[in-house]
């Protein structure tokens, strides 16, 4: 490769970083948290979690809109193994509402459990910064 080549793919690979790396910006003062149950709370089976936000929008995953968002639920992660410039993972410890939805209903194992919101884009990507809920801890008997 000439020198040319090389600085303009150094260019291009330059130019295409920023992009990936943006991520929607959040809305000063928004806010996710659990309606319910409350933080220590001893529940049984089947437990409906309720969603709340403040400051911005919930719309479903796929729909481009501004200081929008969907739901999150975060079960036993440690908040520090949150890639946030990454997708959310989708697996038993990520569970996605892309519908748009504010609750749930659903069985947990037995036991204690932390559980956490984060609102992702339209593209499962955290916000700038993260609106991420302050964790609760449930127990499940
Ligand atoms: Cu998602």
């Amino acid at each position: 490769m000439n020198r040319f080549a090389i600085g303009a793919a150094a260019l291009v690979i330059a130019g295409a970083l920023p992009a990936l790396a943006d991520r929607m910006p959040a809305l000063e003062g928004t806010e996710v948290y659990f309606v319910t149950p409350e933080d220590g709370a001893t529940v049984s089976n089947p437990v409906t979690l309720v969603f709340g936000l403040r400051g911005m929008g919930v719309a479903p995953a796929g729909i481009e809109h501004p200081h929008t968002g969907h739901h999150h639920l975060l079960i036993n992660v440690d908040p520090d193994e949150i890639d946030f410039d990454l997708p959310i993972p989708a697996d038993d410890r990520h569970v996605h509402f892309g519908g748009g939805q504010t609750e749930v209903t659903l069985d947990l194992p037995e036991g204690t459990h932390t559980l956490l919101l984060l609102l992702g884009d339209e593209f499962h990507v955290p916000h700038d910064p993260p609106v991420m809920s302050e964790p609760i801890t449930i127990t499940v008997e």
